[in-house]
């Protein structure tokens, strides 16, 4: 089942996966330039992931690992604004990844076609903030917050609970005028899981994908290498263009990942060899 995303001006087709580049705008606490120095590195990074093959830019100023404490409004205002602005005329879509309704609103204004929220719009005014714009909308499912979601995540049926989960926040939106071409669902590795989670949601993806949205899937580096594999964060590249790949041949269509170059290496052998594609 080909299907297209409309995200703002853009129809995306997912006959063919595709790469968002992950575009962190979160100052480096080791440089002295701050936050002007972490807007360039952004943008020069945008472009070489541009130049690498994304499809689309995920622009993210709150980080949502596991331990991180949140950002306060307007420090992500400030993060993520000037580089949406110096980016949006390029020729991909930009996606912002946050929680907050008032980043969404303005991150729409300045011409953002995609909002990612591991949140799945559940802050107050999210889903207004998204529904009053054609963007596309990625929901993702979290169990508890960033800061403490690892500490012991439980579920009775891990591959069921996050598919209801993510069918229930569809139909929020839906309901408030989001229509279902804008919809893509997302399992949120690493979010408020165990490795057995992670894996579970990983072996079983074909169950989300048969609920009929895109689904997208961010595994890139994550620390589920580590528990598998005892690999550090660079030691990672390997991992996570395998598990990508095994994302799409279950039926994901959105790989969000820091590789672009080598995940699109492995997307072009697939697509070589007959990878669903027609
Ligand atoms: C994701 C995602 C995201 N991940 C979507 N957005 C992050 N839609 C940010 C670890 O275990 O998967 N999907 N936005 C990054 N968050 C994490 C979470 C980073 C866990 C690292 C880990 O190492």
């Amino acid at each position: 089942m080909p299907q297209t995303l409309s995200a703002g001006p853009f129809k995306l087709s997912l006959a063919s996966p595709l790469v968002m580049g992950i575009v962190n705008v979160t100052p480096d606490s080791f440089s002295d330039g701050g936050k002007f120095l972490a807007r360039d590195d952004a943008v020069a990074h945008a472009h070489k992931l541009i130049e690498d093959g994304a499809d689309v830019l995920d622009i993210g100023g709150e980080s949502t690992r596991p331990g991180a404490a949140p950002a306060c409004l307007a420090e992500e205002l400030d993060r993520v604004l000037p580089v949406i602005e110096a980016l949006v005329g390029t020729s991909i879509p930009l996606s912002i990844d946050t929680q907050k309704p008032e980043v969404m609103a303005a991150a729409i204004r300045a011409g953002a076609a995609m909002v990612n929220d591991v949140n799945a719009l559940r802050s107050e005014g999210a889903v207004q903030a998204c529904a009053a714009s054609n963007v596309a909308v990625c929901l993702m499912h979290m169990q508890g917050q960033p800061r403490t979601m690892q500490a012991c995540p439980s579920y009775d049926d891990v591959v069921a609970d996050v598919a209801a989960y993510l069918c229930t926040r569809a139909t929020v939106c839906e309901e408030a005028g989001i229509t279902h071409d804008r919809i893509v669902l997302d399992p949120g590795f690493g979010f408020g899981k165990t490795l057995a989670h992670n894996l579970a949601l990983l072996r079983q993806l074909d169950e989300i994908v048969s609920r009929g949205y895109p689904v997208m899937v961010g595994l890139s580096r994550k620390s589920m290498f580590n528990a598998l594999l005892g690999r550090a964060t660079h030691e990672r590249l390997v991992p996570s263009v395998v598990s990508a790949l095994i994302a799409v041949q279950k039926g994901a269509t959105i790989l969000r990942v820091h590789d672009v170059a080598q995940t699109c290496d492995a997307l072009k052998i697939w697509a070589e060899i007959g990878g669903r594609c027609a």
